[in-house]
């Protein structure tokens, strides 16, 4: 862990194969995101012929309490599983009042984000733009660019914890398909509202 002052040059560090200046390495392939992706028989068929990589996640360490800020690069390989662009699982964090800031390094893509307000978002960005994603609002990674890693620089509160098992069980509302040559962002028809406490 680092623990004093400290810079990293972005531009040239987007490389993952040699360690930079991350501490961590997190490597999520298409075995790991059973039951995310819509298209159940796309997903089976896939992993029966390969378990490739879809996302990345590079992490610079710091203890997980408020005051300190996490950041890393998430970098999500281009691909599709059915008409559905590769994605990172989604999450809320934890404390639900943290929010969290992206920087766009390199690709196209969505930040997709919803509350539990029933309210969602589609932030469609390139290299230069960032998101940022209010706390309460759970947020996940789509590449549309079929031959591009979407690579992105996040900072987000120390304590801020994630909670996958929402978007695991429940879904997101809303898909991103490749429709016509283009993206399209559909009604999720599998979603269901989370179970309520007890
Ligand atoms: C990011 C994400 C990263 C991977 O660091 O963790 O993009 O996505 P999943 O965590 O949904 O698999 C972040 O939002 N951290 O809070
Ligand atoms: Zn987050």
């Amino acid at each position: 862990m680092k623990d004093h002052p400290f810079s990293l040059d972005l531009g040239s560090d987007l490389s993952v194969t040699g360690s930079g200046p991350y501490d961590s390495h997190l490597v999520r392939k298409l075995s790991d995101l059973r039951g995310y992706f819509a298209d159940r028989q796309a997903f089976e068929e896939l992993l029966h012929r390969e378990d490739p990589v879809i996302y990345e996640v590079l992490e610079i360490r710091r203890p997980e309490v408020s005051g300190e800020l996490l950041s890393g690069l998430s970098i999500v390989h281009p691909g599709r599983v059915g008409d559905e662009y590769n994605m990172t699982k989604g999450h809320f964090h934890s404390v639900r009042e943290t929010a969290e800031i992206y920087y766009v390094l390199k690709g196209h893509g969505l930040l997709l984000m919803e509350n539990e307000a029933g309210e969602w978002a589609a932030e469609e960005v390139v290299p230069g733009r960032i998101v940022y994603v209010p706390p309460c609002w759970a947020h996940r990674s789509v590449n549309l660019a079929l031959g591009e890693d979407l690579i992105t620089f996040f900072v987000y509160p120390g304590h801020a914890g994630h909670d996958y098992g929402s978007i695991a069980s429940s879904g997101f509302r809303k898909l991103v398909l490749h429709v016509d040559g283009g993206y399209k962002v559909v009604d999720n028809p599998a979603w269901k509202p989370p179970a309520g406490p007890g």
